[in-house]
């Protein structure tokens, strides 16, 4: 006996396009891997690639294969039952370690983890809260705004967010969608704070393009740049007054460490997802409270698995600024889990055990595409 892993493929449909300036999704597809211990008890993680490799390197069906592959079987000795008897579900540190042996596939390594964790979370009865150190129960949401067909159209949307008493509005941006329409947001919202997220689609080139954004009293410009180009960020944040935050370019405690030292960002944008885990995120978290350097819980459109989870983590003291941890029904009609729903632009850290939540077993097998199961 040992743990076993089960890959579940989901699609889910979105609410409304979502398009950013690497493409447009009408359809999430999810991951989300099950470790299921001994006793039958099973914890959750969720793998938050998109179907193509357009945020970063890292794609659903790619994913998948590297689970199979090589990241599950790594993790063999650690649960695999030895001969005296049952096995204990490994400890946290120990996944993260192993996991390690392996380079990339951060989001991956994350989905395993956070279901490892998950499931060793609960047999102590302990929240993922708790463990991180969250310090509160609630967190202030933000939305992420995708780019429109028209103004208009982007006008009507922003005033659903605001009307539902999102915290910020985000409005994902590229070469031309953004003087415009931040112009437009700006003056229906004089006081709603505001920032913009580009995901790589400007160049060191457009630096005093990006200075016209300075006139909107923007929060932030995330990620103008390339993943790679931390001079071209420095370069930038010498010629536009808006701070810089750094996203696509964090990649681990190292990479925000050279980022902040560098000068290429003075806020980050942390995505357990995207640095390998939820120790990770926290250990960046901690590095960000000692340099001052303010935090916000990212967000890659997650199910209630992800989504729980990345609430814990937004209640942990350094993250100051509104998350992109909106409620499920920005993005999904039904949620895979039971629904999270905005109260007052806030949403409420899960106290459970774990992550503190499941999915519903109807909701799952009616979004299910495929479930393979990895024996040790
Ligand atoms: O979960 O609300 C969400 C998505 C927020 O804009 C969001 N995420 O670069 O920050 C980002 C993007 C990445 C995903 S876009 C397909
Ligand atoms: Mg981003």
């Amino acid at each position: 006996m040992s743990i076993s892993f089960l890959i579940h493929s989901l699609e889910i449909p979105l609410v409304r396009p979502f398009r950013t300036s690497f493409g447009s999704q009408s359809v999430r597809d999810v991951v989300l891997v099950e470790a299921v211990s001994e006793a039958g008890v099973s914890g959750w993680g969720e793998c938050v690639t998109m179907a193509w490799p357009g945020y970063s390197a890292e794609y659903t069906r790619g994913a998948v294969n590297v689970m199979r592959e090589f990241l599950i079987p790594t993790l063999m000795p650690l649960v695999v039952a030895s001969e005296e008897g049952g096995t204990a579900t490994p400890a946290p540190d120990s996944v993260r370690s192993a996991l390690a042996l392996m380079q990339g596939n951060p989001m991956a390594k994350s989905a395993i983890e956070t279901a490892l964790l998950d499931l060793w979370l609960k047999q102590r009865n302990l929240s993922l809260g708790e463990f991180l150190g969250a310090t509160r129960d609630q967190v202030d949401c933000g939305v992420s705004v995708g780019i429109s067909s028209s103004i208009e159209e982007l006008m009507i949307e922003v005033g659903q967010y605001v009307d539902e008493g999102y915290r910020r509005i985000k409005l994902k941006v590229e070469p031309g969608w953004d003087v415009d329409a931040l112009r437009a947001v700006r003056e229906q919202w004089p006081e709603i704070p505001l920032q913009v997220d580009a995901n790589q689609a400007y160049r060191r080139s457009d630096a005093d393009h990006l200075a016209k954004f300075d006139e909107f009293d923007l929060l932030l410009i995330e990620q103008p740049l390339p993943e790679d180009d931390l001079l071209g960020h420095r370069l930038i944040s010498s010629v536009v007054s808006t701070p810089i935050c750094l996203d696509e370019s964090i990649l681990s405690v190292d990479s925000a460490e050279s980022a902040i030292e560098f000068g290429a960002t003075t806020i980050i944008n942390i995505k357990p997802g995207r640095v390998g885990g939820f120790l990770a995120a926290r250990d960046i978290h901690d590095l960000c409270v000692e340099r001052s350097i303010p935090v916000w819980c990212g967000g890659m459109l997650e199910t209630g698995v992800g989504r729980a989870a990345n609430i814990a983590l937004a209640a942990l003291p350094g993250f100051v600024l509104p998350g992109d941890t909106s409620a499920s029904n920005r993005y999904y009609k039904e949620d895979v889990t039971e629904p999270f729903v905005l109260v007052n632009g806030q949403l409420r850290v899960p106290t459970n055990p774990g992550i503190g939540v499941e999915p519903i077993a109807e909701n799952l097998a009616e979004m299910s595409t495929a479930t393979e199961r990895i024996e040790p």
